[in-house]
């Protein structure tokens, strides 16, 4: 896995760099789920392939922001789904953006994730991966390497920060009920509309939970399953958290029936993911 890894630290610099200099401007082309693409979008990805195709290991890719899997190597072991500029349209008002993967062996289905990582363009750039068995590690690019900032990222049992996604008022009572009683409680909102650098923060800042629910404008919830929902729901479990869909079942045993399928998802500490539960009714 550290191939991957290591291939995953040479793209951070190279979008990066594109952030920092290339046209933040929007192509005349759409993604697979509909959504504009910025100029940025299609060069992330193109450095993702690029980067990839002389990986062996890497037996295909799937990209969020393309139709269909990419073969790279008939000896492969894994398939990587990756979005591979979460959070796009935040770089044109300088915030943070990421990239998400998702490291499969076999059918694309979450107890099929083996690793993951995710890659946060902020102030610095940051990178943080997992594998089966382990912590998160957290590394912090500096003078061009990565170095190794914490090799256990750890969830605490309870945190302070709540990150609500999605339309409030396409929220049902219960959710808003839920959302509400932990800012009651003094939670603090933190919530910037990038997936990546938000729950980056929750790990990082010792927990709390971000959601985003099915609404009655996206009953199935806008994050993609297999390259932004389960990478992340690895991560946070791996961390000592748990990472749930509105009906309590972990996302860890998502079945995608298409590529780009969604899902509600709530990732957090074991107290707020508990709240919740009781708050939808499907405490086991
Ligand atoms: P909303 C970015 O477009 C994204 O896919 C995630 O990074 C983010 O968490 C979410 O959408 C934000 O969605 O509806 O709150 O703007």
């Amino acid at each position: 896995m550290q191939t991957i890894f290591n291939t995953i630290k040479e793209i951070a610099f190279k979008i990066d760099h594109a952030i920092q200099t290339e046209d933040l401007g929007y192509c005349d082309s759409s993604n697979s789920s509909g959504e504009d693409q910025l100029k940025l979008d299609v060069k992330s990805d193109y450095i993702i392939e690029e980067a990839f195709k002389d990986v062996t290991l890497v037996k295909s890719l799937v990209s969020e922001e393309k139709e269909g899997v990419l073969h790279l190597h008939d000896e492969g072991k894994y398939t990587i789904c990756y979005d591979p500029l979460d959070g796009s349209s935040l770089a044109d008002v300088n915030l943070s953006v990421g990239s998400i993967f998702g490291i499969y062996e076999g059918e694309l289905i979450g107890e099929n994730l083996v690793a993951s990582a995710y890659v946060v363009y902020g102030p610095r750039i940051e990178l943080m991966t997992a594998v089966k068995g382990e912590k998160p590690k957290h590394y912090r690019a500096l003078d061009g390497f990565f170095n190794l900032v914490c090799k256990e990222v750890a969830l605490n049992e309870k945190g302070k920060l709540n990150a609500p996604g999605g339309t409030q008022q396409n929220w049902c009572d219960y959710h808003k009920s839920f959302v509400d009683d932990l800012f009651d409680e003094g939670y603090r909102l933190r919530y910037s509309g990038g997936m990546v650098p938000d729950l980056h923060q929750i790990l990082l800042k010792g927990g709390g939970i971000f959601s985003y629910p099915g609404t009655s404008d996206v009953p199935h919830g806008k994050l993609r399953q297999l390259f932004e929902v389960i990478p992340f729901a690895f991560i946070y479990e791996q961390a000592g958290g748990q990472a749930i869909n509105n009906k309590g079942m972990r996302l860890m045993e998502l079945i995608p029936s298409h590529p780009h399928d969604t899902s509600p998802c709530f990732f957090g500490s074991n107290y707020e993911i508990n709240k919740m539960k009781d708050a939808y009714g499907v405490k086991a």
